[in-house]
């Protein structure tokens, strides 16, 4: 059976059939993804009144493509924050109606594994009904390197001290020639992957990213869609509720990094890339167009392929804003209702597991 034919009937596309996705022309994508798209979340557009948080940027690896890292910065622009300090940010995230915590830090040798783990008890004190959404695969792994931690005990000490969720973060490219290039010494791509199945294990939820556009191939790209594709397989076979909500196609942004020469990736190759993405993920329900990344107006354009997510109003920001993106200081929520309902779509405040607070009809 041709590939159009397979598209047609929805059938499950593997290795040598999603590769040649990339050739079709982005309209017969779109339609597809779209398909998809309608049949899982109609018209929708999913937001949430979030608050991205990252308590140091001290870090003991060093990714090629990071700009927020303090080895990227003058020494003095390093910075670990207190926990007043992160608790005032808190308060008033809640006070601007946050819903969603997002906590991401570097990998910061010079504190203990509990000054991460008191950072999320501190606010799930206070704050019982805030989601908490943190620690990447990547910052668990550190955990366990550099402290004797397994894998299982960090997540038993995760769930104990407040974290709801895990973000998406850590998980880069999975092909190890381009992980070895970009990320050397961090998390593993089967490491990444084990520790998200532990994390389902425990019937808990998480999110995956990839990052693209930098010296990766396509067919990096679709090994890495299809990895996670099949982790989700197991971890929705344990019928336990764990497994990802949402994958997120993270575009590179190049300022300020050790990635010299990388050319921008053009719109179509991005709105491809989340067409393919919606195209092979038959078991992940929602795919985020992650507006700091890709730009709010590029972002509300792939709500046509395949997308069906905005991430939030992120307030501030500091990782993909360190390498060029306009992430610093959020979105406002009537912002956000408006651009997606001129976009013809309708958008909805969701929780952090995507149960619907708010549809503005
Ligand atoms: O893993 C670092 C990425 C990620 C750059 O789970 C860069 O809902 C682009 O994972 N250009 C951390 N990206 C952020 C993250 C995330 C973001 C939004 C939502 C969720 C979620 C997760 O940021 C890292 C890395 O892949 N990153 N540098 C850069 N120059």
């Amino acid at each position: 059976m041709n590939l159009i034919d397979k598209l047609e009937k929805n059938q499950r596309l593997e290795f040598d059939d999603a590769i040649k996705l990339y050739d079709l022309d982005l309209f017969t994508l779109g339609k597809y993804a779209n398909k998809i798209r309608e049949a899982k979340n109609g018209k929708k557009v999913y937001f949430n009144i979030n608050r991205h948080i990252n308590p140091t940027n001290l870090c003991a690896d060093v990714c090629k493509f990071c700009a927020f890292s303090s080895h990227r910065q003058s020494a003095e622009k390093s910075y670990t924050m207190s926990y007043e300090q992160i608790i005032e940010a808190v308060d008033k995230s809640v006070l601007n109606g946050a819903k969603e915590i997002h906590i991401v830090s570097a990998h910061n040798p010079n504190v203990s594994w509990q000054w991460y783990l008191e950072i999320f008890k501190m606010i799930k004190d206070k704050y019982p009904n805030l989601h908490i959404k943190a620690l990447t695969a990547a910052e668990v792994d550190y955990l366990h390197r550099k402290h004797g931690l397994s894998y299982e005990e960090v997540i038993e000490k995760m769930i104990e001290y407040g974290v709801d969720s895990m973000p998406g973060g850590g998980a880069e490219i999975f092909n190890e020639g381009i992980r070895a290039e970009i990320c050397k010494g961090k998390v593993s791509s089967n490491n990444w992957l084990k520790i998200h199945s532990l994390w389902h294990q425990k019937g808990r939820q998480s999110n995956a990213t990839m990052l693209f556009g930098h010296i990766e191939s396509k067919e990096h790209r679709i090994d890495h869609i299809l990895r996670i594709r099949s982790l989700q397989d197991s971890s929705l076979a344990l019928n336990n509720g764990g497994g990802f909500n949402a994958f997120i196609p993270l575009v590179y942004q190049r300022d300020n990094n050790y990635l010299k020469n990388i050319p921008f990736l053009g719109s179509v190759e991005i709105l491809k890339t989340m067409a393919i993405s919606r195209i092979l993920l038959d078991n992940i329900n929602h795919i985020k167009a992650y507006w700091a990344t890709s730009t709010l107006n590029l972002a509300l354009v792939a709500q046509e392929f395949g997308a069906d997510d905005l991430d939030g109003t992120i307030e501030k920001e500091s990782i993909q804003s360190s390498a060029g993106a306009a992430s610093k200081n959020g979105k406002s929520q009537k912002e956000f209702i408006e651009l997606i309902q001129t976009s013809g779509f309708i958008p909805v405040q969701r929780d952090s597991l995507y149960n619907e607070l708010i549809i503005y009809n």
